[in-house]
Order: C-alpha cells, then structure tokens, then sequence
C-alpha cells in the first residue's frame, strides 16, 4: 500500500494545489457563489470515509459495514432538519444539480413544462436552460423580473444565482396554486442568510426546497433536498438513489455534517449579518463612484454592477480586475445586448471576505479599487499598483493559518 504523503507521491499535483492556495490568499475572492470552506470542514472531506460503499440510505443499506457512515449520515440529516426546521432532509445530492434533477424526476414526465427565472435575468441552467438536462427532456418557460408568463407549468422554480433581492415565496406559491404546479425553491445562493433569519424561509410555502452546501451555507460543495410531507420526501429519497446516483459520497456527507453543526451556531448568525453589511458597504461605495446596480442595490450577499452604458463589457471587467487581484465573474444583465460569453454586467459577492474577517472598511477600500480598474481596464500600471495593495491588504487578513 502507498502511504506516501501527496508532496511525494505526486509532485506536480501537490504543486498545483500549492499555487493554488497562493493565489486563494493573496487575492480578493469576490466571486458570490464561493467560500471558504473550515478547516474542520476539509478535514471531514479528506478523510478516509471516501473509502466506504453506502448505497442506500442509513440502516438500509446494500453494503456492510455502514455503522459508522449512518452514524455520520444522520447526523448531517439531523442538523440540517434543525438548521431550517424542515422534517425531511436529504443529504446524498452530489451537487445543487442532482438536488433539482431530482425533484424533476420525482414530479414531471418528458417535455413536461418548467417555469424558472431567465437566465439573462440571473437564474440558473439547471432551472430550463435549453442547454441543459432541465431543458433538454422537459420544456423550459421563463419568466423575467417583470413577471408576465403564459406558460402553464407542472413545476415552478423559485430561485436564482444573479439577484440582489428577497424573492417572496408566498406570491410564487400563490401562482403555483392558480396553475395547479409544484412550488420548488432552489436557495442555493441564499441558504446561509435562510439559516440565520436574514432571508425569509421558502417554507411552509415550498413544496420541495433545494440547494448546495458551499456557498453561503460554507460547507463542502454538495447537494441537499428538504421536504415538509412524508410522501414527496420518500419520493425525491427514490429519485436520488437509486434514480440518478449511486453510491453516496460519505466523506462529503461528514463534511456536511460538520458544516451544518458550524451553521448551528450563533457565530454563524452574526457571520451572515456580517456578509449582508459587507454588500450594502460595497454596493453604497460603486453607487458613490457613479456606477449602476441592477435593482439599485442589494439585500443579499450578492451585487450586479450593470455596465450595459458603459465601453466596457463584463467580459473585459473580469479580465481586468483579475489582473488587479480581484476575482469576480462577467454577468448577464436584464435586456442584455451583448453576448453571454461578453455581457454587460459582473456579478460581486462577500461571502468569501467575510470569512476572511475584512468588513465595512475593507469594502470601501475594495470599491475604490474597483472604480480604479474599471476606469482604467487596460493600464498594465494601475493593474499593478492595485494588485500590489490587494496582496498587501490580504497579508493583514490570513487564510488557513
Ligand atoms: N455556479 C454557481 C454560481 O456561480 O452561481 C451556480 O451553480
């Protein structure tokens, strides 16, 4: 058996992961969908349950030797149940993905209609994209933020991966109502700030709540599915294994377990505070400079700088600010002219700072960096000096230490 450590068993992947690490902590990590994960966290997801067979779900498994996983499993199950006071918890979803394929297979036939939020307007793809499965064996209707639709959906989607705003669960439900559709709220984004009570909860309202494990919830990236009834929760557990997965990911399934016991805390609660605090400073900032947001601001953890009146494109503002230190993504924006691989928008997040300590100073800071860069996208100089501030700002606020 090879019991050498990773530095000398393979040293050119050791090396890219140390490259890695080196650019996680002296850049500004600003991209809305990313965290820092605990160390406890990474320990869980290294561990050696990684080994281990568990098909099934606890004490009804199709291997032996699963005593110690369904430990780990039910308390994953227990703490995400107390976490957003839900009576069903699924906790094998690979991904936010296989959550939501999931829930499809559990309430549509083929070509069966979706109706989520327009990718240009800051959904998702798993939510009807014609690219992606959600849109390729069912028909994906959208709707906009001005919400005219004339589909007649099986499944509404409430969700979103680019919006700054609360979304109200009760008037979706009530549309689902009228049209006879199932209500699924994916807060993938959101289920940090759900958790703590800085979001409103999608239940009782959701008929199926999906989301990942690593955005602002700061766990390990994964999937979960909640339920309030016994027999739609029976239904999605038999559409996730063995209807698309396989054997769980145990060694994830620790690793949520210790994310949502870190969530359960009280420090987790003002974290969030912290988060939203730090998007409104940031958001405040750029408005101040003279730049626009989409929807004028933010309640999230997220902002959408809508440069649609401006020379340059989300596709340059990227680039650019990564060149600067500064990692966030380009962006569609509502009634984007542009393409989705140019844009006109970039999308900016806190959670990740947040975690590093950086607060409302830091975000001021940071927008001014920003203003700096975007007025002036293609001086190697000023990408320079910035990149040089960044570094040394990222010094006073140390990572994994
Ligand atoms: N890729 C994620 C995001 O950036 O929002 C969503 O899956």
């Amino acid at each position: 058996m090879n019991n050498q450590s990773l530095i000398e068993a393979d040293p050119e992947i050791f090396q890219t992961i140390q490259k890695e690490s080196v650019r996680q902590k002296n850049g500004l990590e600003m991209i809305a969908s990313e965290n820092y994960a605990s160390l406890a966290v990474m320990q869980a997801q290294g561990s050696i349950m990684t080994n281990k067979y568990a098909e099934g779900y606890p004490h009804k498994r199709y291997y032996g030797g699963c005593e110690f996983v369904d430990q780990a499993e039910i308390l994953a199950i227990d703490r995400l149940k107390k976490l957003f006071n839900a009576p069903f918890a699924n906790v094998q979803p690979h991904s936010g993905s296989q959550a939501n394929q999931a829930v499809f297979l559990a309430n549509l036939k083929l070509h069966d209609t979706i109706l989520g939020l327009d990718l240009s307007n800051g959904g998702h793809l798993t939510h009807g994209s014609p690219v992606n499965s959600s849109g390729i064996f069912y028909r994906g209707a959208t709707y906009k933020i001005d919400p005219e639709s004339e589909a007649k959906p099986k499944l509404i989607i409430a969700g979103y991966s680019a919006y700054p705003r609360f979304l109200d669960f009760e008037k979706f439900k009530n549309i689902a109502d009228d049209v006879g559709a199932e209500l699924l709220v994916d807060m993938a984004h959101f289920a940090g700030l759900v958790a703590t009570g800085h979001h409103p909860s999608p239940f009782p309202y959701a008929d199926y709540v999906t989301s990942t494990t690593h955005k602002t919830l700061r766990g390990p990236r994964g999937g979960i599915i909640l339920t309030q009834k016994e027999e739609k929760s029976k239904l999605v557990n038999s559409r996730i294994f063995p209807g698309i997965q396989g054997g769980p990911l145990m060694h994830v399934i620790a690793a949520k377990a210790v994310a949502f016991g870190e969530a359960l805390r009280p420090d987790f609660k003002t974290y969030i505070g912290n988060v939203i605090l730090n998007a409104k400073t940031l958001s405040e900032e750029l408005l101040s400079q003279g730049f626009e947001l989409v929807t004028g601001g933010t309640d999230n953890h997220l902002l959408l700088l809508d440069l649609s009146k401006t020379e340059v494109t989300g596709k340059l503002a990227e680039t650019a600010l990564d060149e600067s230190g500064i990692t966030v993504n380009k962006n569609t924006v509502p009634n984007e002219k542009r393409s989705p691989f140019v844009t006109s928008g970039i999308r900016i997040g806190t959670p990740a700072l947040t975690t590093r300590g950086m607060g409302p100073n830091e975000m001021r800071q940071i927008g001014k960096w920003i203003t700096k860069v975007l007025k002036n996208p293609e001086d190697l100089k000023v990408k320079a000096q910035v990149k040089a501030e960044v570094e040394s700002l990222t010094q006073s606020f140390p990572l994994y230490t």
